[in-house]
């Protein structure tokens, strides 16, 4: 777990997924930061060094020795998630004794993708080989971590609050009001300052739920000059515009209310996807990268997402907020941001229909497991 949530996000999604598909294999996996884990899966115990859960074995690397090492034997297929090798003592014998190491990359819309899935990364020694595994939005990349979750669904503005409210915890339940949007907050630090202006702005009534210390440091600044209703300190109400910072939720709960709300600003790659799979309206803040390196990954979706777009004019409006969303060199929480929500915010019902049609696209030809398995499976003459 290099920093933040997707890291494991990322892994414990990937181990899920895998074993749902193949019930008969044997998943390991080893993870440096079991606190972080807890915080997506209150199962998960934060003291054991070897722990069984839904049928996966999760090893604590900070705890792995030789005799424990003696125990677990070494895999036939080892997947690193973002180049993390695994632990040297457990290389060390891998070198030799495995057959297949798997670099299951960072996921990105750029063309380049393309050309380097699947191909080899030269290994210092032993018999063991390691291949590149770009995930990806087309049918030649790895494809996306899909799962049975985040599917669009269709239920009416009614059903909506009630099924979002049997999601969260009971203090922190919407109230029911006509014609309401709800979205989603969980950004990095950024000004926020645009975005409650133009929820406040649209007339109608706006629910945020907002995820995440950073988000919510955010938007706690961006609304320190209006005047707020409070009856509970998770709970703030200005005019139309009703903010509800949130716990973090397991992640499984995280990706079904993402299906459930109006829209979703999301952040990382990991909940991009769940956005992108729940089929409905997203802003995506992508993690900053040096000299603006983010903003190539951002052109990069759009540019993905535009041969959905039939009328060009939206297109532009959406690629510029997603463009000036990003736009700021660094995290910070009174940084003062040009974007603008407006047309986001009126055309979510309009504009649904386009998600939708990605979310099916992305479900029908990226399937990132049976990509990998067939990868695998017919390992070596996969790799050309
Ligand atoms: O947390 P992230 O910013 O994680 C990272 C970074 O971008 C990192 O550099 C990159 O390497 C890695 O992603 C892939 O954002 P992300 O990717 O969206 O991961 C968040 C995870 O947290 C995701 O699995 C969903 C989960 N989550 C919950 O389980 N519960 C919650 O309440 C929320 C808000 C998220």
């Amino acid at each position: 777990v290099v920093d933040n949530y997707g890291d494991i996000g990322v892994v414990y999604r990937f181990a899920r997924a895998f074993r749902h598909a193949h019930p008969e294999t044997r998943i390991r996996v080893f993870i440096d930061n079991l606190v972080t884990f807890n915080a997506i899966n209150c199962c998960i115990d934060t003291t054991k060094t070897v722990q069984e859960h839904e049928s996966i074995i999760y090893i604590n690397t900070s705890s792995l020795d030789e005799t424990l090492l003696d125990t677990l034997g070494t895999a036939d297929v080892i997947i690193e998630a973002f180049a993390c090798f695994p632990p040297d003592k457990y290389m060390k014998r891998a070198f030799y004794d495995s057959t297949l190491l798997i670099n299951l990359e960072h996921l990105s819309a750029e063309p380049w993708v393309e050309e380097y899935h699947c191909k080899e990364s030269l290994l210092p020694e032993g018999t063991l080989r390691k291949f590149y595994f770009m995930p990806g939005f087309t049918k030649n990349t790895g494809g996306l971590l899909l799962d049975t979750i985040c599917s669009p669904n269709t239920c009416t503005d009614a059903e909506k609050i009630q099924q979002i409210n049997a999601l969260l915890p009971g203090d922190y339940s919407i109230e029911p009001c006509d014609n309401m949007l709800v979205g989603t907050v969980f950004t990095y630090r950024r000004g926020m300052l645009r975005l409650i202006q133009d929820c406040l702005s649209i007339g109608t009534p706006v629910c945020l739920l907002v995820f995440g210390e950073k988000s919510i440091e955010s938007i706690r600044y961006a609304v320190q000059d209006y005047t707020t209703m409070s009856e509970k300190p998770h709970r703030l109400v200005i005019q139309n515009c009703t903010i509800i910072t949130m716990p973090f939720l397991s992640q499984i709960t995280y990706d079904t209310l993402l299906t459930y709300t109006d829209f979703n600003i999301v952040r990382g790659e990991d909940s991009l996807v769940r956005a992108i799979l729940a089929g409905k309206p997203f802003i995506w803040n992508a993690y900053l990268q040096d000299n603006q390196y983010h903003l190539v990954k951002v052109r990069a979706l759009c540019e993905m997402m535009k041969a959905w777009f039939h009328d060009l004019s939206e297109y532009k409006l959406y690629n510029e907020l997603l463009i000036e969303f990003n736009r700021a060199q660094e995290e910070s929480i009174n940084q003062s941001t040009s974007e603008s929500y407006s047309s986001f915010l009126h055309n979510l019902k309009k504009n649904e229909q386009i998600f939708r049609e990605i979310s099916y696209f992305m479900t029908q030809n990226c399937d990132l497991v049976k990509n990998i398995t067939n990868f695998i499976r017919e390992y070596p003459n996969s790799i050309g």
